[in-house]
């Protein structure tokens, strides 16, 4: 049935059958409980406690303490009515020196966890790698190290074998563009380095720790569904003058990962600085990067509009852009931001999703990440209001169903994120959660939001607008939690 087509309410539309519904997060920023059981330092344990690094000081020494409220959580998730959740394993909760040894307090929580979203109905999507390194291995090189490429392998195999039987999707690393340029080309994240060398190795050895994974993930489970998870970011030109600076963005940003990916070599027009030495790039590589995948996992957030402008007298909106003299990133006044800065622009995932149909020659697509930050509060009726974040929802899900009309094969959603977490360098000010996050008590509440996405969950239907559940009651706030945080 055409996507677009009225279901049985006027406006209504509906998603394809099959079509998953899903939230995510990842270790790091929600856990907590940093030296629980055997648990082994990471990078971001180091980089928090780095004055100077994070928003506040904060740390996600405790977060929204997962680790101990595992049955809250898949609770949260029960009660939304969502039928997968993607999060993401601890690398050194499991091995905590990065390899070798195995913690297994670590790999039994993340048991408990598959074994509880399978008992609720609840399709556990497994990501290996989200970002939190182990220190001991930073302290060898970290991804500017190609021996990390295969440890990552090393802890695919160990949770394949542990936790194969209960997860069948799985997502072999988040973001490589992050890890690259805010860990090794700007230092905002861990590890905190700013050197194009060392960033350059790092590109490569990131693809390269995809393809290790892929390639035990594949071994172990032949029927698992597996694929990388990338934040392609559009750069839309929008004067002709600007339009090689959109495409030199586009190589530096987008094609360096997806094209290993889809076409098995580095972008032609990959500026030198970024490309990965040949001497790094050895026999076999382009192939284990390049080997086929199930799926891939599209993270959008916004766009990046360019124009001609003078950097000696920038306008409102302006900004430039590094390394393109006359050329600036331009955000129209019509165009809202959400707190991050980040324009609010649907259309631009209905277009990544159609190129990437293009360039994948219809690969399934899961989003696996998209969401906004937004200046959430408590009102002392005890409700959370982010009207704005359901309007997002419902302008981007309207994205995603343009792009189904297109005949893109998109899979599923996956809204980011479950609940307010620990956002890396912006620590707790930044809130993304769908439930509310008391970081005083740990307590989750569910936002306006939370019951405006678990009905589109549950039903498969998107209202004809955002405002169609108003007058609706909210849904209750779980009981605080008796774990301390
Ligand atoms: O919170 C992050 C997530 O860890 C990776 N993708 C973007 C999100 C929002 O910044």
């Amino acid at each position: 049935m055409n996507s677009l087509m009225q279901g049985g309410s006027e406006g209504v539309r509906r998603f394809p059958d099959g079509f998953i519904w899903g939230v995510g997060t990842s270790s790091y920023q929600i856990e907590g409980a940093v030296s629980a059981e055997g648990r082994g330092p990471s990078i971001w344990d180091t980089f928090t406690h780095t004055p100077g690094r994070i928003n506040r000081g904060d740390t996600g020494d405790i977060a929204c303490d997962s680790y101990n409220r595992l049955e809250d959580d898949v609770r949260l998730l029960s009660d939304l009515g969502v039928d997968a959740y993607r999060f993401s394993v601890s690398w050194p909760r499991v091995l905590p020196t990065g390899s070798g040894a195995i913690n297994q307090p670590g790999l039994d929580y993340y048991r408990r966890l598959v074994e509880a979203l399978n008992e609720s109905g609840i399709r556990p999507v497994l990501t290996v790698y989200h970002w939190d390194l182990p220190q001991a291995l930073e302290d060898r090189g970290g991804w500017a190290n190609r021996d990390t490429a295969k440890r990552l392998g090393e802890l695919a195999a160990v949770l394949a074998d542990a936790l194969g039987d209960q997860v069948s999707t799985w997502v072999t690393i988040n973001e490589p563009l992050q890890t690259v340029q805010q860990g090794y080309r700007t230092g905002t994240h861990a590890p905190g380095l700013a050197d194009l060398e060392l960033a350059a190795a790092a590109t490569h050895h990131i693809l390269l720790g995809h393809g290790y994974a892929l390639q035990a993930l594949r071994a172990a489970l032949p029927s698992a569904a597996i694929g990388p998870a990338m934040d392609p970011q559009p750069f839309v030109a929008l004067d002709a003058a600007v339009e090689h600076v959109a495409l030199a963005l586009d190589a530096e940003y987008n094609r360096v990962y997806m094209d290993p990916v889809f076409r098995g070599s580095y972008p032609a027009d990959l500026d030198g600085d970024l490309r990965p030495p040949e001497a790094l790039i050895l026999d076999g590589d382009m192939e284990l990067i390049s080997a086929p995948i199930d799926f891939f996992g599209l993270n959008y957030y916004r766009p990046h509009h360019l124009r001609s402008g003078d950097w000696d007298d920038l306008r409102d909106g302006e900004r430039p852009v590094a390394g393109h003299p006359g050329a600036v990133y331009y955000v129209a006044p019509e165009i809202q931001c959400t707190v991050m800065g980040w324009p609010i622009v649907p259309n631009g995932l209905r277009d990544l999703l159609i190129r990437l149909h293009e360039e994948s020659r219809g690969l399934p697509v899961y989003i696996t990440e998209n969401g906004c930050a937004a200046d959430d509060y408590l009102t002392p009726e005890g409700t959370i209001d982010d009207q704005e974040r359901v309007d997002y929802i419902h302008g981007h899900l309207l994205a995603v169903l343009q792009a189904l009309d297109a005949g893109v094969q998109v899979a599923g959603y996956f809204h980011w994120s479950l609940m307010d977490n620990f956002e890396w360098a912006e620590g707790y000010r930044r809130r993304f959660g769908l439930h509310y996050v008391d970081f005083g008590t740990g307590r989750r509440i569910p936002k306006r939001s939370a019951h405006f996405y678990g009905r589109v969950a549950r039903t498969g239907e998107l209202p004809s607008s955002p405002a169609a559940l108003d007058g609706e009651p909210q849904a209750e706030a779980l009981p605080e939690a008796s774990a301390a945080v």
